[in-house]
């Protein structure tokens, strides 16, 4: 798999201009694409809820994307990048970043994976050795940030205002973290396996960002440690050289630049385990503002559809049939179907649903849309997953503006 690793043996993040780049203005062809976006002259767009003016900025590897903060950097896809295929390039795949220390130089060679704790041989893996001691699985994954969506919360919510790009596809290339974690031997006893990646606070302060699993989960097969994305080396953005992929599960456990697994024997109590994250044990995570509920780590992803080739206000002829597209996912399985909406919700047809790339991954759908008369239509999408859950037609809410996934609407005109 020598087409993952990187042209030099110490990779570096390309650095010039990059400062002075942060935040730069790009024209206003980027502006005007699927997704709800509208362009202020060249200088921004406008995500479709209050405080949702967004400058699009380029950063090192990446095509110019919303920029919600610069450093530590949170950039959003544009939605018009999810109309052109069910795999999100890497140049345009969000990024989400906690803490303010990242490694932007990584001298490969030394680059280190560490599993140590309760187990039965601690070990130490090169990257070379994890790309050829181990068998390379792939899988097709969504990664959503569990925040994505929340600049739609009514009332609203702390917390990065994302639109619905804070999401992404990709063909996943690693080892399973099962057979890493075989090379150590869990021992009796464990509870938990927990991930930490290079990154770090800006002061000592600062908790680490450290994620777990069950021992179970992470065994599961299915739980990869990914170096490869779209059969490229991870952008650093996203993790290079080395990250956590948890299929159906929300993106916060993802752990990126991962350099060290730890088996635990008790349940881990550190901060981004037992006090961020969290969810209401309810259904959709959903309560009313002012409720209080009995809190969980955020885990599974729920069912999502967007329609990506009509935007709110778009035109189309009255008395001719318009192809409407889209793509959608099942959360934590596969989807079962995806119905369409012409009038609002009242009555459902089945769209059709393209070529299958596996349950964790977007799949694109496509219904026809045919205006007899002219006037105002508010087109809609829903998922089905394959266990039966389906997008509910009320807005989730909670006060950490997680999980929204809520059918969406699309309001067009036929003239
Ligand atoms: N090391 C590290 N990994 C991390 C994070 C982080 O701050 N540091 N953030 C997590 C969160 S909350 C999200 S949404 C995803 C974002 O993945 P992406 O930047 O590749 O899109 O990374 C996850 N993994
Ligand atoms: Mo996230």
């Amino acid at each position: 798999m020598t087409y993952l690793k990187p042209p030099d043996a110490a990779a570096r993040l390309p650095r010039r201009g990059f400062l002075k780049k942060l935040g730069a203005i790009v024209g206003a062809a980027y502006a005007t694409g699927a997704g709800g976006l509208s362009a202020l002259g060249a200088e921004l767009v406008r995500m479709p809820f209050a405080h949702g003016e967004r400058r699009l900025a380029r950063f090192p590897q990446k095509r110019p994307l919303l920029l919600l903060r610069s450093w530590p950097p949170l950039l959003e896809t544009p939605m018009s990048v999810f109309d052109r295929g069910v795999f999100t390039p890497n140049d345009a795949f969000y990024v989400r970043w906690h803490l303010g220390h990242i490694p932007t130089d990584i001298d490969v060679p030394k680059f280190r994976l560490r599993i140590h704790g309760h187990v039965k041989k601690p070990v130490e893996l090169t990257l070379d050795e994890i790309q050829r001691e181990f068998k390379a699985v792939e899988l097709a994954a969504v990664n959503q940030c569990s925040g994505n969506s929340r600049g739609f919360f009514e009332p609203r919510v702390p917390g990065g205002e994302w639109g619905n790009g804070a999401m992404g596809n990709a063909l996943w290339t690693g080892v399973k973290l099962a057979d890493l974690l075989n090379r150590a031997g869990i021992k009796t006893g464990a509870v938990q396996v927990r991930f930490n990646g290079m990154d770090s606070g800006n002061v000592a302060a600062t908790p680490d960002f450290m994620k777990s699993l069950s021992v179970d989960h992470a065994m599961d097969g299915e739980v990869m440690a990914a170096y490869g994305m779209n059969r490229a080396a991870l952008p650093f953005l996203n993790g290079f050289p080395l990250r956590l992929v948890v299929p159906g599960w929300y993106a916060t456990y993802w752990v990126k630049m991962l350099n060290d697994i730890e088996v635990l024997d008790h349940p881990d109590d550190n901060f981004w385990m037992k006090s961020a994250y969290l969810i209401p044990d309810t259904p959709g995570a959903n309560i009313k503002p002012g409720e209080s509920a009995k809190m969980v780590p955020i885990n599974r992803m729920e069912p999502r559809s967007f329609i990506t080739n009509l935007t709110d206000g778009a035109a189309v002829r009255a008395g001719s049939s318009t192809e409407v597209r889209g793509i959608a996912f099942g959360g934590d399985t596969g989807l079962a179907k995806v119905m369409f909406s012409a009038d609002a919700g009242k009555t459902w047809h089945p769209a059709h649903l393209d070529e299958d790339h596996g349950k964790y991954s977007f799949r694109r759908w496509s219904a026809r849309f045919d205006p007899v008369n002219p006037g105002a239509y508010t087109l809609m999408s829903k998922a089905v997953n394959a266990n039966g859950v389906a997008q509910p037609m009320q807005p989730n809410w909670n006060p950490g503006g997680f999980m929204r996934n809520v059918v969406e609407s699309v309001r067009v005109r036929a003239a």
